[in-house]
């Protein structure tokens, strides 16, 4: 009995130090998870607004090169329309009045669109992650090539890129579904 009862102690004693061991690994994988997460700080760009003059990115002035940038659509799909997220020169985004009224289909918003590889019949969106340059958000587009762009069709959805293009460099950016939400973020070490 007394032989049966040690036994038993020591067992659980076991199993307490294995229970032990388990919660320092993964209290250790939660800290390496932190410090991961740290390394790579992420800022955010909300797509907000619920009419045509109020629809605006809203976001930091800064983001350093090799954070993490996600931007949230917080507008209702149903009544104002998809976005882009379209990174470019800011010589492409339209500025003028007939710029922005001309952008659509034959201006800059026009070339976003088949970079997307948007159906003009069925709006139906064949590329809605437009990756170009290297892997994350550096390459712009121009006159003569696409650059990186992102396509929201859905509420709430959120997508995310490391800012990969190098410090000292600011991003502007617009959406070619609302040509007058435009935007920019300089990029730091
Ligand atoms: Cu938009």
């Amino acid at each position: 009995m007394a032989i049966n009862g040690s036994g038993g102690s020591a067992a659980k004693g076991m199993k307490m130090r294995t229970e032990a061991k388990t919660i320092v690994a993964v209290v250790a994988i939660v800290a390496t998870g932190f410090a991961t997460a740290n390394a790579q700080a992420a800022e955010t760009i909300k797509i907000r607004g619920n009419s045509p003059k109020t629809l605006r990115f809203d976001g930091p002035k800064e983001i350093k090169s090799g954070e993490r940038l996600t931007i949230v659509n917080q507008t209702g799909p149903r009544r104002i329309g998809p976005h882009t997220f379209t990174l470019a020169a800011e010589k492409f985004i339209p500025s003028t009045g007939s710029e922005l009224r001309t952008c659509i289909p034959d201006g800059p918003c026009g070339d976003v669109g088949k970079a997307h590889k948007i159906d003009p019949d069925t709006f139906a969106v064949g590329e809605p992650r437009v990756e170009r340059g290297q892997t994350g958000f550096d390459a712009i587009f121009n006159s003569d090539h696409f650059g990186d762009s992102e396509f929201f069709g859905a509420n709430a959805e959120e997508l995310s890129r490391t800012v990969t293009v190098e410090p000292h460099r600011v991003l502007h950016f617009f959406c070619a579904v609302h040509p007058q939400m435009q935007g920019k973020i300089r990029v730091v070490r």
